[in-house]
């Protein structure tokens, strides 16, 4: 293990005004994306979508510090022969690669999860490490239970998804890959904040436990949390000021100062929400770890939207995207206010 690259390459990620692009959606998931414009989900117009993000400017080169990328796609090459994984590296971002291979019911735990692939995963990260990845990402999946129902998630869950999640972190450092950790709790539901905050805690706590028992360097590692905000079917819904005390509250209490950086998914928020709420507690707090986004949906709905799989919006939908990468910039700096969302990108 290269801990000097390793630190190297986190503390790349999670540059000043930079953040991740979340382009790792498995085909299942890009075609219900796909679906929302009434798109064919083929190999083409995957390989489509994604040239016309790496390829945008100046958003990859000033506010994407790296892509985390599909199997299928860090193998894929642009209709005019450039692989994809170029276009990244041209404009100075860093490829990454989604690992796990989903998340499967977990036995005896009816209505949890989890995220397999272990097996062989060595090989799979010697072999991404020559296709060029420098980092990877590892998602665990933690529910939170409806109507009070606080039997889920569970400590089984919880304790063998946080177990997974270290065993990949220590198998990626040996093959000098940065490991993004990913152990997010589901907004899905009407639990309260509070509740979030809860279980938010509890499995954070755990992670780093099971990093630590595991001889993970936390200073070759990032983290992908998830904001402690309402579940999305409460009506008491907590304001954008609350949401960014509580994550940073949690975070605080759980996260080490040795961590390079800390990257939230977005989860289910709308793109300004998330952006809004990254900007505030940058700009309210001073923190061992600066804190950026790893934005999925966030990033691309706006895009996705314009682009619509029509050529004739290459341009518009490249806008799109410029613009949400530079309010998530701003937002990574803390200087973002949702009166830029008039501004032209
Ligand atoms: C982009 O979506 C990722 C892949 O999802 P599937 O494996 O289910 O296809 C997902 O892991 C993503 O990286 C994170 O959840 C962050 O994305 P969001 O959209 O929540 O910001």
């Amino acid at each position: 293990m290269d801990l000097d690259q390793l630190n190297e390459i986190a503390c790349a990620m999670v540059a000043p005004g930079k953040g991740l692009l979340a382009a790792d959606e498995s085909t299942g998931t890009i075609g219900k994306r796909f679906a929302s414009i009434g798109l064919d989900n083929t190999p083409d117009n995957r390989r489509d979508w994604r040239d016309m993000l790496f390829r945008t400017e100046p958003a990859m080169s000033k506010h994407i510090s790296g892509v985390i990328l599909y199997d299928e796609t860090i193998r894929q090459s642009a209709k005019d022969g450039t692989a994809l994984t170029k276009l990244i590296t041209d404009a100075g971002s860093i490829p990454g690669i989604k690992v796990d291979m989903g998340a499967k019911p977990l036995a005896g735990a009816e209505g949890e999860t989890i995220t397999e692939g272990l097996d062989g995963l060595r090989d799979r990260l010697a072999d991404y490490y020559e296709l060029g990845a420098r980092f990877a990402k590892w998602r665990a999946v933690v529910n939170i239970g409806g109507n009070g129902d606080d039997s889920v998630p569970s400590q089984y869950c919880i304790n063998t998804n946080m177990h997974a999640l270290a065993r990949y972190a220590a198998l990626c450092q040996e093959a000098n890959i940065v490991p993004i950790v990913e152990p997010e709790v589901i907004m899905d539901g009407d639990h309260s904040i509070e509740r979030c905050y809860e279980v938010t805690e509890f499995t954070l706590k755990t992670l780093y436990r099971e990093l630590f028992d595991q001889g993970v360097v936390l200073e070759g590692t990032i983290l992908k949390p998830n904001m402690i905000i309402s579940g999305t079917t409460n009506d008491d819904r907590a304001s954008a000021e609350e949401v960014a005390d509580m994550t940073v509250q949690c975070l605080a209490n759980c996260v080490p100062a040795a961590v390079p950086g800390i990257a939230f998914l977005s989860g289910g928020q709308s793109d300004e929400e998330a952006t809004e709420h990254l900007s505030i507690m940058n700009e309210a707090y001073d923190l061992p770890w600066p804190m950026t986004f790893s934005y999925g949906r966030a990033l691309q709905a706006a895009p996705l939207k314009v682009w619509a799989g029509k050529s004739s919006n290459y341009d518009a939908a490249q806008a799109a995207f410029n613009h949400r990468a530079r309010m998530n910039g701003l937002a990574s700096l803390g200087e973002y206010k949702p009166a830029m969302e008039k501004e032209t990108a």
